[in-house]
């Protein structure tokens, strides 16, 4: 019993001489780098500069922005350090780089400079695929675009994915939108593409009033694939003309510069065009909407950033 006493007690008298001992150590680590930061700081010893160059590099290869790409090899890019994504397209400059999303989905073309747009096209059954003049169109229209880019370019880069659905959707009502939202933004419909790209749903709008729906801000939007020849066409076909206007409500979102169902007064974003104006008077970008995408870049939804993916 005494024995076993005298063996703790001796253990624990070493244990406090240990801690005093680190607790010293410590002490005196902190204060010679003050010391050494006062002395080098104050130019009475200078660092070898290589060392200077070597910590730098060495800070350098830090992934602060955890965007995949070390800091050195950003600042040879010519992107943000400090920022996932720098041009504001909500695809993080790893992935453009890549060309790729973690999740695996192909991004031919990205710029990590450059706004870009991806977009699956979905058509329904009984629908006309855009031809080869509207896609080219499209590119176009979002070329010109006069949207800045931080590599001091302008205009938004479009890239189309085409699919074919096996049925013929419907829509009657906004409400409805939702329902083809959740069963065609899916992983199972959509794969890897799914949260990188958005979906536009060609397919049929019962009624006479409604072109498109998108949702404002998000990813999914639904447009009448059938050509409406009682509705007058400007240089684009009403096709070309809704696919944009719809997008457009996913990434610019409810702004200050838009009304309360996220309309601008003219332009690609108008509820319709003003009266009296021709369809071609209405194809641009309202150029307040241009500097805040400029900006701000694609509007966040809530929904997909919090919920959705
Ligand atoms: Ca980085
Ligand atoms: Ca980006
Ligand atoms: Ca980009």
């Amino acid at each position: 019993m005494r024995r076993d006493w005298s063996w703790r007690e001796s253990i624990q008298s070493i244990g406090s001489v240990v801690r005093r001992l680190v607790r010293y150590a410590l002490l005196v680590t902190l204060f010679g780098a003050l010391l050494v930061a006062i002395v080098v700081g104050l130019g009475v010893v200078s660092v070898p500069e290589t060392l200077g160059d070597e910590v730098d590099h060495l800070v350098g290869e830090l992934d602060v922005d955890r965007d995949g790409l070390s800091s050195n090899r950003e600042r040879a890019l010519g992107t943000d350090p400090w920022a996932w994504d720098t041009d504001g397209d909500r695809l993080g400059d790893g992935w453009e780089v890549k060309q790729r999303t973690d999740e695996g989905a192909d991004l031919p073309g990205a710029d990590p400079l450059r706004t870009d747009l991806y977009v699956q096209v979905s058509y329904a059954t009984d629908v006309e695929a855009l031809t080869e003049t509207e896609k080219a169109d499209l590119r176009e229209v979002w070329a010109e675009m006069p949207v800045s880019n931080p590599d001091g370019s302008a205009g938004i880069d479009i890239h189309l994915v085409e699919t074919a659905l096996e049925e013929q959707p419907v829509l009657t009502t906004g409400s409805e939108m939702r329902d083809y939202q959740q069963r065609y933004y899916t992983r199972a419909y959509m794969g890897e593409r799914q949260c990188s790209y958005h979906l536009s749903v060609v397919g049929e709008i019962a009624g006479e009033g409604i072109a498109g729906l998108g949702e404002t801000p998000g990813r999914f939007s639904f447009v009448e694939g059938e050509y409406r020849s009682n509705i007058l066409e400007g240089s684009v076909s009403l096709r070309v003309n809704t696919v944009t206007h719809e997008l457009l409500h996913n990434v610019v979102g409810q702004t200050e510069f838009t009304d309360e169902t996220g309309h601008t007064e003219g332009g690609w974003l108008s509820a319709g065009g003003d009266v009296g104006s021709t369809p071609e008077a209405e194809e641009y970008l309202s150029p307040t909407v241009a500097d805040h995408l400029s900006e701000e870049g694609f509007a966040e939804s809530e929904y997909y950033s919090r919920v959705r993916c």
